[in-house]
């Protein structure tokens, strides 16, 4: 299963731009709250450098794409609802609809930084945007509470494994629960009563690192982007979505030359309208570098869920699969990982049988306790 980032926040904050810039698919987009009701769900690709520029040779990826050099490795972003304070209470939609979320290995909070728009989504001046991601936190600890609250009584007096299940669908493993029971001192027999359940929430709720996404930068003041690094600082990286989609379609459309997320572009035909919209982006790609929406999902992928790319290979010598193409997939993997959990990614059969491994790379064997490292290229020896 690949990697799911759910982006949340507040209405009209530009998840549904953030989320189309990424991927683009066509989300509905406007100036209201709550636009979007249903979710949208795509994929997004992460940039790696890929290795067959190391080895001279054109690759043929298979499951992901080589942009000069720079191979886009696929991974899944959802985008929800909007959600407002007390949202708990009934508020807006409610809370019901983050249940589209739990697979979600991370959450990224799209705000807006401009702090143009309140926290229910309305066109309004001078808001703090530094509340949306209070409350945010706090809602999401009472969805937590919310579905602890809807299984209890299945699980209520008995031992703490009957709870690992609902958290497991989560993608919240049972030695984090554990660790959490023990930490905040709970019995682990289920006779906790309401309070404790939300101290646990709570506790559970800080298992799905959230990044902040600080949206609009393009028309947020200097004194807003200072307050929110001071504030959150390195979990906030500032970004405009509607940049990066613009960009991304005139690329499409041939108006420009431009690789995702690069802090430049070639305008090939543009019209006077054109000019001047693409003028203004090109000023804030050189003040901030890029627009910072891939920046947002890399540092996700890479530094908050610490996932590095490997290559599997047949041939350890020309890095290619059987029939001679090279480096045609790339797995992204935990840090940590092992030559055997590369095989188990492959095909489970490949782990149960696993002999022993080449780092094609160095051209040596190396042991099944190996740790992997970002761009590695492996051999999987199976039986
Ligand atoms: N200036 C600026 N406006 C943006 C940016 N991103 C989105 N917007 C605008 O913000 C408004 C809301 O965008 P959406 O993407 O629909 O917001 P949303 O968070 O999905 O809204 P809901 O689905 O209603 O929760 C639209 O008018 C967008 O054009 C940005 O980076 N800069
Ligand atoms: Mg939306």
């Amino acid at each position: 299963m690949s990697i799911l980032l759910g982006i949340v926040g507040k209405p009209n904050a530009g998840k549904s731009t953030f989320f189309s810039a990424l991927t683009m698919v066509d989300a509905k987009i406007t100036p209201f709250p709550f636009t979007t009701i249903e979710p949208n769900r795509a994929i997004a690709y992460v940039r790696k450098q890929c290795p067959h520029v190391i080895l001279g040779n054109k690759c043929e990826p298979r499951d992901s794409l080589c942009i000069n050099g720079i191979r886009f490795v696929p991974i899944q972003i959802t985008d929800v609802a909007g959600l407002v304070p007390e949202a708990h209470l009934g508020k807006g939609l409610g809370l019901q609809f983050l249940d589209d979320l739990r697979q979600a290995d991370a959450l990224i909070q799209v705000i807006d930084a401009s702090g143009k728009s309140d926290l229910e989504g309305n066109v309004a001046e001078d808001c703090d945007p530094a509340k949306e991601i209070e409350f945010l936190e706090k809602e999401i600890t009472y969805w937590i509470a919310g579905i602890l609250e809807r299984n209890w009584s299945k699980v209520k007096g008995k031992s703490i494994s009957a709870i690992y299940d609902v958290f497991n669908s989560m993608k919240i493993d049972s030695a984090h629960i554990e660790t959490i029971i023990n930490k905040i001192g709970l019995h682990e027999i289920l006779d906790w009563d309401e309070g404790q359940r939300l101290v646990f929430a709570k506790e559970v709720s800080k298992t799905k690192p959230i990044l902040i996404a600080a949206n609009k930068a393009d028309s947020a003041s200097t004194e807003n982007i200072s307050m929110l690094k001071k504030k959150f600082a390195p979990r906030i990286i500032f970004c405009s979505s509607v940049y990066e989609l613009a960009l991304r379609k005139a690329a499409k459309s041939g108006v420009i030359e431009y690789i995702p997320g690069s802090s430049e572009f070639r305008i090939i035909n543009a019209n006077n309208e054109q000019h001047k919209a693409l003028e203004k982006i090109a000023l804030y790609l050189k003040q901030n570098g890029t627009t910072g929406v891939q920046n947002v999902l890399e540092k996700a992928v890479n530094e908050m869920l610490c996932m590095i790319a490997v290559y599997p290979v047949e041939d350890e010598h020309k890095w290619s699969d059987r029939k001679g193409a090279v480096l045609p997939n790339v797995f992204l993997l935990p840090k940590n990982s092992t030559p055997v959990d590369l095989a188990a990614k492959v095909h489970t059969d490949f782990a149960k049988n696993f002999i022993s491994s080449v780092d094609a790379k160095r051209n040596m064997h190396i042991s099944k306790d190996y740790i992997l490292k970002d761009g590695d290229i492996i051999k999987i020896i199976s039986g």
